[in-house]
């Protein structure tokens, strides 16, 4: 076998700061081990029934986790104790999590959706993961809520694993954007897609159209521009999976936008900042992309409580401002 295998460990390791105590370097490592147990756990999904481990209890006796409950308490498990964190925030639970009080306490704050897409389990299509990681704001108190109430911008690292064809973790702490596929035999992430970026031209738009007549005036004509109705066609086709982190995941390789944009009857639209959107708009500001709530960057909303939501564009930043001037164009 010619040159180096690079693992997740190593390259975390490699590229960390000469001053870096290893605190933050370690939780990137308990997230990647949480996402391999939770990998191991999918790729059961369609097996459970055939198993018989489906039903009021297992063959030990045990209640039956849903995914995403499982998901949860995976993460959860593995940070509570690690002296790395503060507090959490999961789309699982619905307020702060706290470090138990019998846990040292450390200095970071992690927020996560532990299984998105969790509808697509049934059918067998692509899942993920997606989590943000941010200083606590005081470090020598407890966690607070004020620790998981900011702003995608003072993210220190965001990333997502994606549970599809092959189990690939993709994360950045500032310097780029670098993913990893599991090798399933070796049982590690190896290195990839280093230095991911949108590329140009973008091929792809991505949005449940079924809800065209509930959009504004402005996004439904950002939605005929994306279909080159309205001149200047940028020529993209149409993917939708209905998996943020697969449409997301796709269009990171191929360039294009994904939308949720509000409705008339939910005027934030469906997707969650905290742990959703501004994970997603920190890392596609590193692959060198723009996220929007269709009036400025997702980065800058702070939030005001933890399962806030937003409507979303994020894709190439030549797509995703086309809509914040279409907008601005409706409201004056
Ligand atoms: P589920 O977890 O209910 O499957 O929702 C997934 C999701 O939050 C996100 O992953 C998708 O992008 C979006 O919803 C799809 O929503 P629509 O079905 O309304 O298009």
């Amino acid at each position: 076998m010619s040159g180096a295998v690079n693992t997740i460990e190593r390259f975390i390791l490699e590229n960390q700061p000469d001053y870096a105590r290893g605190e933050f370097t370690n939780l990137l490592y308990d997230i990647a081990l949480a996402a391999k147990l939770i990998a191991i756990k999918t790729n059961r999904a369609g097996l459970v029934n055939i198993l018989g481990e489906v039903g009021e209890d297992n063959i030990q006796g045990e209640k039956q986790q849903k995914l995403d409950v499982y998901a949860d308490d995976i993460i959860f498990r593995m940070c509570d104790h690690t002296g790395r964190l503060c507090a959490m925030a999961s789309e699982e639970r619905e307020g702060l999590i706290e470090i138990p009080d019998r846990f040292r306490k450390g200095s970071y704050v992690l927020v996560y959706d532990p299984l998105d897409g969790s509808s697509n389990i049934d059918v067998n299509v692509s899942i993920g993961t997606i989590f943000g990681i941010f200083r606590a704001v005081d470090w020598d108190l407890r966690g607070r809520l004020e620790d998981v109430l900011q702003p995608g911008r003072n993210m220190v690292g965001a990333g997502y694993v994606l549970y599809g064809a092959s189990t690939m973790l993709v994360y950045s702490t500032g310097m780029g954007v670098h993913g990893f596929t599991l090798n399933p035999e070796l049982g590690e992430f190896l290195l990839s897609h280093p230095n991911m970026s949108l590329p140009e031209p973008p091929a792809y738009y991505s949005v449940n159209t079924s809800y065209y007549r509930r959009w504004s005036p402005g996004v439904q004509k950002y939605l005929r521009w994306l279909q080159g109705q309205e001149g200047d066609d940028p020529q993209l086709s149409s993917r939708y999976i209905g998996s943020l982190v697969a449409d997301f995941h796709r269009n990171l390789l191929r360039g294009g936008v994904f939308c949720y944009p509000s409705e008339m009857n939910k005027p934030n639209g469906k997707l969650r900042l905290l742990y959703e959107a501004a994970p997603l708009a920190y890392l596609v500001e590193q692959a060198g992309g723009y996220a929007t709530d269709g009036h400025g960057s997702v980065l800058d909303i702070v939030p005001t409580s933890i399962h806030q939501l937003t409507p979303l564009f994020i894709g190439n930043r030549s797509l995703v401002e086309r809509v914040e001037s279409y907008v601005a164009e409706e409201e004056k």
